[in-house]
């Protein structure tokens, strides 16, 4: 293929797998992985799994074949993933001047999500871009944006795993925690064949899975267990039992000293209850405002709603702030819920 075609073929997105542009791309990654001594990568913001993954992996793969290797990564990480060896490398910060021979942006989904931290793409010569999230623009010399992967770890460990012999543990675990977590431990749609199949090659070459289970899903703090159980108990449900809503007040912070952070997660609680189309999770905020979190079982786009109140997210999950009482702003919001599902036909 000529240069020019080829600088075409890898500029290009999306990009299918099985196809044979999506097995040229590989090898060209992994060309150029190889031939770079000084690697960048960068994450999105509050990264989870799948970012972190991607990055230690990389930083490890990059470390056993003797090149140096920046993660940038600029905010606190979660406890169920901040145990991950590697992750006392991560810094916010660069040398003046420093350069690289390339730098991978992988799992940066939205762009506009990177504010000034997009400075540090010009801090390359090349820029790879790896994603899986659906709808992206390449913003590399060299892009694979593969919708159909179900994380940007399941395309690193594509591009990393070079022929029969295993990856090292320290490659290979970052990578299954990415696509554990981004599958929801392999029960979301995105639980693909090739997800299990390269789970199985990671089991096959030694991974154990119930540490891994223990460090990401129980390693929860009493404080966190015990908010959980405040929005649990008062489990309510409204619209003839299609949405299930339950709140957490200031008082039930200061009494359980849970944090913020603790309360994470408490709205999947309401969405195991069965009939739910829409849950609905109301917290009292430190700062007085109230904050409504909504998730949709897929047929009302609870985005829409979120964004009548000012707030955003996805079809299925999407949050608000309101500066209104709860007392206030229940009634309101659950009659604007049941418009939602009274339009369905
Ligand atoms: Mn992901």
């Amino acid at each position: 293929m000529p240069d020019a075609a080829l600088a075409t073929l890898a500029r290009s997105f999306p990009t299918v797998a099985g196809t044979p542009d999506y097995e040229r791309k590989i090898v060209l990654i992994r060309q150029a992985l190889h031939q770079a001594d000084t690697l960048l990568s960068i994450a999105h913001p509050f990264s989870d799994g799948d970012a972190l993954g991607s990055q230690l992996a990389l930083l490890h793969w990059a470390h056993h074949h003797g090149k140096r290797c920046v993660p940038l990564n600029f905010d606190p990480l979660p406890s169920q993933i901040s145990w991950l060896p590697g992750t006392d490398r991560l810094t916010d910060r660069l040398a003046d001047g420093e350069t690289f021979d390339v730098i991978l942006l992988m799992e940066t989904t939205d762009i506009s999500r990177m504010g000034d931290r997009i400075r540090f793409f010009d801090r390359a010569r090349t820029r790879i871009h790896l994603d899986h999230h659906p709808g992206l623009r390449g913003l590399g010399e060299l892009n694979l944006l593969d919708e159909g992967a179900s994380s940007t770890c399941e395309i690193l460990y594509t591009i990393l795993k070079d022929g029969d012999s295993a990856l090292p543990p320290d490659v290979m675990e970052p990578l299954y925690l990415g696509i554990m977590t981004d599958t929801g431990n392999f029960r979301y749609a995105n639980t693909t064949p090739r997800a299990h199949r390269i789970a199985a090659e990671m089991i096959e070459a030694g991974l154990a899975v119930p540490p891994f289970f223990k460090r990401v899903y129980e390693s929860n703090s009493p404080t966190r267990v015990a908010i959980h159980g405040r929005a649990m108990s008062r489990v309510a449900r409204a619209g003839a039992g299609r949405i299930v809503l339950s709140w957490l007040t200031t008082a039930d912070f200061a009494e359980t000293g849970a944090t913020e952070v603790d309360a994470d997660g408490c709205i999947t609680h309401l969405c195991s209850v069965t009939g739910m189309e829409v849950a609905i999770l109301f917290r009292e905020q430190p700062d007085g405002r109230l904050k409504a979190s909504f998730r949709s079982a897929g047929r009302v786009d609870v985005q829409a709603i979120a964004r009548s109140y000012g707030g955003g997210g996805h079809t299925l999950a999407a949050s608000a702030h309101l500066d209104r009482p709860l007392e206030q702003a229940r009634p309101e919001v659950l009659a604007r819920v049941e418009q939602a599902l009274a339009e369905l036909t």
